[in-house]
């Protein structure tokens, strides 16, 4: 009777084997975070911002509210007069009504609001 001597497992290709598990989680990992911030990324909270070019026709620093007749807003609207919001830290003071300007919109989903407002460059 003869004993057959089990094959024993090779230590190098135990090991490759074991490697390559590793990679797969890793590469699993690398997928499911790539889909997170995906998700993240299309996010219906995080606002759009939109730049425009006009003219301030009236200024109420003390409503925060600023009346622009602006120029067509790229993706977002035809040109026109309308009033918006204006965020709490832009300063209101120092614009005049009558002056030319470029402007950044943020619709974080509560509405239109001016986050920055500036006398056009040339
Ligand atoms: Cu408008």
């Amino acid at each position: 009777m003869t004993r057959r001597s089990r094959p024993t497992p090779n230590p190098q290709s135990l090991l490759a084997r074991q490697g390559g598990r590793a990679a797969s989680v890793a590469a699993r990992f690398a997928a499911a975070l790539a889909l997170a911030l995906g998700v993240a990324a299309c996010s219906p909270a995080a606002p759009r911002e939109y730049a425009g070019h006009g003219e301030a026709v009236e200024v109420d620093a003390s409503a925060r509210t600023v009346t622009l007749e602006h120029e067509d807003i790229p993706d977002l609207m035809k040109g026109m007069t309308m009033t918006f919001h204006v965020a709490p830290n832009v300063d209101l003071e120092t614009l005049a009504p009558g002056t030319e300007v470029d402007f950044r919109l943020s619709d974080a989903g509560d509405g239109l609001t001016v986050v920055e407002i500036r006398p056009a460059t040339p």
